[in-house]
């Protein structure tokens, strides 16, 4: 949480800046729809970022909530832990596994982009993924413990990672089902045929100021 306060005019409900497609943004949208939080998405292009955006939260990334008081909260994990802690009809909170989370986050991510984008990174591709699938390996053995990351039912850890081994999953789909990760691959499967999923991924048009 940035601790910023927008100035901006009255609002009735939250604003939640968001980019579809981006895995952070995502997981707060999904955290916002359980939670039965009421709010205005914004969809904005990255590289066509709206000044109300940059000026809620200068770091300027998404996903960005701006609450009716003007506080701003500028983390996807913080937006997931506010919203449901306002309202958490399924229990997500009990799953926030903050250890799980911060390895997705960390070297997972670092992975995941450095095969995504080797052009970018100047990365060898083979080798991310391979270091990718090794962490996969470790929810794997969660998974064919249990159905879910921390459980019998979907929580919050589920819906953080899920949206990046989704990610990782689409580089190479015909590789990505070759792989002996049969837990991990129905935990996925069933997580993007969730109505909660295609809640989320509702497209909308490019947000932009009135006026
Ligand atoms: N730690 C932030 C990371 C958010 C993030 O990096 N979002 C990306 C999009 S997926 C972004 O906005 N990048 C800025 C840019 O591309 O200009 C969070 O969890 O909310």
């Amino acid at each position: 949480m940035s601790g910023r306060r927008c100035r901006c005019a009255t609002l009735t409900e939250p604003i939640l800046y968001s980019f579809r497609r981006c895995p952070y943004a995502m997981r707060a949208r999904l955290a916002l729809l359980v939670s039965e939080t009421r709010c205005e998405i914004r969809e904005v292009k990255l590289r066509d970022k709206p000044a109300e955006l940059i000026a809620a939260s200068p770091k300027a990334t998404v996903p960005v909530l701006v609450l009716p008081d003007g506080q701003v909260i500028d983390e996807s994990l913080d937006i997931m832990r506010w919203a449901l802690r306002r309202n958490d009809p399924e229990g997500w909170l009990a799953g926030d596994d903050a250890g799980l989370i911060a390895a997705n986050d960390g070297p997972f991510k670092y992975h995941l982009d450095r095969y995504k984008y080797p052009e970018r990174h100047g990365s060898d591709p083979g080798v991310h993924r391979a270091e990718g699938l090794a962490m996969l390996a470790a929810l794997e053995a969660r998974l064919a413990a249990q159905a879910w990351l921390c459980g019998d039912r979907r929580m919050l850890a589920d819906a953080a990672i899920m949206p990046f081994v989704r990610q990782f999953a689409a580089v190479d789909r015909a590789w990505f089902d070759a792989q002996a990760l049969p837990a991990v691959q129905r935990w996925l499967a069933g997580q993007l045929a969730a109505p909660l999923f295609a809640a989320a991924m509702i497209q909308r048009p490019q947000w932009r100021a009135e006026g």
